[in-house]
């Protein structure tokens, strides 16, 4: 029987591109829903109940959510093209990396991005600090798998395109040479993957969308 495999996702969610990339690399054939997250299908919500959120993977009727969950869902799943190191201890490393880029690297660089004048000068250290953490764990690899693509670089795989959206939309620069040479390298050698570079979502429709929310954010933090 042929498995039925659905990925809920929105045109723009960094967290639903990480299944898209993986599911690609893995071959996984799969049907794509679009969902408007301004009007939920209740078929998502059945899904999701619990967070509602993008992306979500419907595996022969199951559904799994969450983006992190999912990729290991994918990787136990499906065997070939591993993301994932055999080595239990570089396992948790991959794992640790994701989750911290999860819970602090992508709120500290949100929070450069929605704000301006000295609450966005504060919070640049901390984006800064975050993104030098991602940076050591590059030294000596082409890609934070090693020599190919693996779960880290699914998980960071945002930041190649959406760090220079925020730059732009925001007027700052935080990703510098001399600062943060394998990044910059990283960001360069992940986009040219093949599977990666033909699943970006447009560059101007991202810019527009994100000067529209920076928009919403420093209205609504305007005194009245
Ligand atoms: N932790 C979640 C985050 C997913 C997430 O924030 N998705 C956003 C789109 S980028 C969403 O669905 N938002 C809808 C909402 O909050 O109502 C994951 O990794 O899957």
């Amino acid at each position: 029987m042929a498995e039925e495999v659905k990925l809920f996702r929105t045109w723009s969610s960094p967290f639903a591109l990480r299944i898209v990339w993986a599911l690609k690399l893995k071959g996984i054939e799969h049907e794509t829903i679009f969902e408007d997250l301004a009007n939920k299908s209740s078929l998502f919500l059945q899904y999701n109940p619990v967070y509602k959120k993008v992306p979500v993977l419907v595996h022969n009727g199951k559904s799994i959510s969450e983006s992190l969950v999912i990729l290991e869902y994918i990787e136990e799943t499906w065997k070939q093209t591993p993301i994932l190191p055999e080595d239990p201890y570089e396992k948790a490393v991959a794992r640790f990396w994701a989750k911290f880029g999860d819970d602090k690297l992508l709120p500290s660089l949100w929070r450069v991005f929605v704000t301006q004048g000295k609450e966005q000068e504060e919070a640049i250290a901390p984006a800064l600090e975050n993104l030098k953490f991602i940076e050591e764990e590059l030294k000596g690899k082409k890609f934070f798998g090693g020599e190919t693509v693996g779960f880290l670089d699914l998980a960071l795989g945002y930041l190649a395109n959406l760090v220079s959206v925020l730059e732009e939309t925001s007027g700052l620069k935080l990703i510098e040479a001399e600062k943060f040479p394998l990044l910059l390298a990283w960001m360069q050698n992940f986009s040219d993957v093949p599977v990666i570079k033909e699943n970006w979502p447009p560059q101007d429709k991202l810019i527009t969308k994100f000067q529209a929310i920076r928009e919403t954010y420093l209205a609504a933090a305007a005194p009245k």
